[in-house]
């Protein structure tokens, strides 16, 4: 029986960098998810009869929602579900599922490195048919439904088994629980040397993957593991769990400390990564060295050719503005075009559609590639396996030798995290009105070459995003941008990031804080970021 339930809006359901993250209390409040997905149903038009993917990172609420979007979209009038069994589905493998299966769309349910718990983060975005996240025009669409959404459509169809794999017939329509590894690993498959990483792992290679009790843990057992050969125990932290085991499933260097640390100590394995809740970034460390993700970016895409899938070559790269300029240096040599989006993956989406970019990146710990659209966190780690296995050199000696070749861009992000977001707008508005008169003046020796609030015209669609981040460029190609994140459930995170880029390779030996330390006082200078956030210094620094 299908009902249609009265309900009353609420006004907070804009989607961010990443759709709609909140806290699961929130989440929890009557309709609140209903009210959600019905507005992502009415912002859509024709998918009466096709299929939607579903599936999630498995944090605490993932399996609630689930049912709510079978029953839903039974309502709705989808013709077909495909779920991730358990409800589990990585955000790279629910890409590829939308573009294997021609389906529809799909929903995923992911608060992606936010912790997870009964009082920790959710959320949902939805994703269209070429499997990445819906564009800012749809995005816009849904919020406007959800502000004046009245009810919303449901069927009753029990509870769905989502634990064991075949195709049910639930309310009239078919319910498909699939293996949520299958067709993913399939992917990897045609895309790396798959001989050559086995061999690798057989002569001795010593790898340590970090999944973080989050979504890639099944992945990377059954790819790394019973497919690649690599030693049992290579997988850490490999069963998904509702609240991450209590931790941030972020790789970064703060939250992945213990890979980090053992990657830097004697006896060290040969490579190191970690990937995030629901699978889409990556962390990887080399035996002695972090690569950064805008460093990891650059050397993915001058080495990429060395892999099956890419060695036709790359078409293009794509970066998120406030990613260093790294990658720019390694297009230019090999000729192709370079594009700057603003941050969020949904802007590489039309790049890759028309074939213009093959590789994109972000200083946020994602790298991905045309095979599917969502950044791929073993896809990366995958990538380097293949490089590191053809060029039989460590991920040390190959960072070495791309700086000496490109010079090397210092690179870090200091994060404000939980500041109250008054007081955050105010800092932002006030480098805002202060931009005009930046260019020209001097900070700590260092002289302003221009300063803007970068805005993208979409080359594809020539849609334009405005206020995306705030430039201080210096001359010399040194850099410091300005931006609030879009993925926090609570306050504002002020991040910023500061790039400095150095052609001496005598001078790349130096840490990374270090190289940057006048650019760091000068950001403080410019912005004045003790006063406006009451900190003295940043939670995170990656
Ligand atoms: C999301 C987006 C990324 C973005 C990141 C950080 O990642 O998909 O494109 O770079 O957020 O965004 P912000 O700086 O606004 O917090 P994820 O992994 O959280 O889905």
């Amino acid at each position: 029986m299908i009902r249609t339930v009265s309900t009353t809006p609420y006004g907070d359901q804009k989607p961010g960098t990443s759709g709609l993250r909140k806290k699961v209390p929130v989440f929890q409040q009557q309709n609140y998810a209903e009210n959600f997905i019905q507005s992502v149903f009415d912002a859509l038009e024709g998918f009466a009869g096709k299929t939607l993917v579903v599936g999630g990172d498995g944090r605490f609420y993932n399996r609630e929602v689930i049912q709510k979007v079978i029953a839903m979209a039974v309502a709705n009038g989808f013709g077909r579900v495909v779920v991730g069994q358990g409800g589990i589905l990585s955000t790279p493998a629910a890409s590829n599922l939308i573009r294997k299966r021609k389906a529809f769309g799909g929903l995923i349910l992911s608060a992606s490195h936010n912790p997870g718990g009964p009082h920790e983060d959710f959320g949902i975005k939805y994703n269209a048919e070429n499997g990445g996240p819906a564009p800012e025009k749809l995005t816009d669409a849904i919020y406007a439904r959800s502000k004046v959404i009245t009810s919303y459509k449901i069927a009753d169809v029990g509870q769905v088994d989502l634990d064991h794999t075949g195709t049910f017939e639930v309310g009239g329509i078919k319910v498909e629980i699939v293996d949520p590894v299958a067709d993913y690993a399939a992917l990897m498959e045609t895309l790396f040397d798959f001989d050559a990483l086995r061999a690798l792992f057989k002569s001795g290679f010593r790898m340590r993957f970090d999944a973080m009790h989050a979504v890639t843990g099944p992945y990377a057992k059954e790819i790394l593991e019973r497919r690649l050969g690599a030693a049992e125990g290579t997988a850490r932290n490999f069963v998904p769990l509702e609240d991450f085991g209590g931790h941030h499933p972020d790789p970064n260097l703060v939250h992945a400390k213990e890979l980090y640390d053992e990657m830097m100590g004697p006896n060290a394995p040969d490579f190191g990564a970690a990937s995030d809740g629901d699978g889409d970034r990556n962390l990887i460390i080399g035996r002695g060295i972090f690569v950064t993700p805008s460093d990891s970016l650059a050397m993915l895409a001058a080495n990429a050719h060395l892999a099956p899938g890419y060695k036709a070559g790359l078409k293009g790269i794509a970066r998120s503005m406030p990613t260093s300029g790294a990658a720019d240096r390694v297009a230019e040599k090999l000729g192709i075009g370079m594009y700057e989006t603003p941050t969020g993956w949904k802007f590489f989406g039309n790049l890759l559609d028309a074939g213009m970019a093959t590789i994109c990146g972000e200083e946020s710990a994602g790298t991905g590639s045309d095979h599917v659209r969502e950044k791929d966190g073993l896809w990366a780690v995958l990538l380097w396996l293949n490089i590191l296995a053809v060029r039989g050199e460590s991920a040390k000696e190959i960072a070495a030798k791309h700086w000496v070749t490109y010079g090397r861009n210092y690179y870090s992000r200091h994060d404000y995290e939980e500041v109250e977001t008054d007081r955050a707008n105010a800092l932002v508005d006030a480098l805002r009105a202060k931009l005009g008169s930046l260019p020209g003046t001097s900070v700590r020796g260092m002289k302003i070459a221009s300063a803007d609030d970068f805005a993208y015209n979409d080359p594809v669609d020539g849609s334009v995003s405005k206020n995306q981040g705030i430039r201080i460029l210096f001359e010399g190609g040194s850099r410091v941008v300005f931006r609030l994140s879009g993925t926090g459930t609570s306050g504002a995170t002020l991040r910023v990031y500061i790039e400095r880029y150095e052609p001496d390779p005598a001078r790349h030996g130096l840490d990374t804080q270090a190289a940057l330390a006048d650019l760091i006082k000068a950001a403080e200078d410019i912005a004045g970021i003790r006063s406006h956030t009451g900190r003295d210094k940043p939670s995170v620094i990656t």
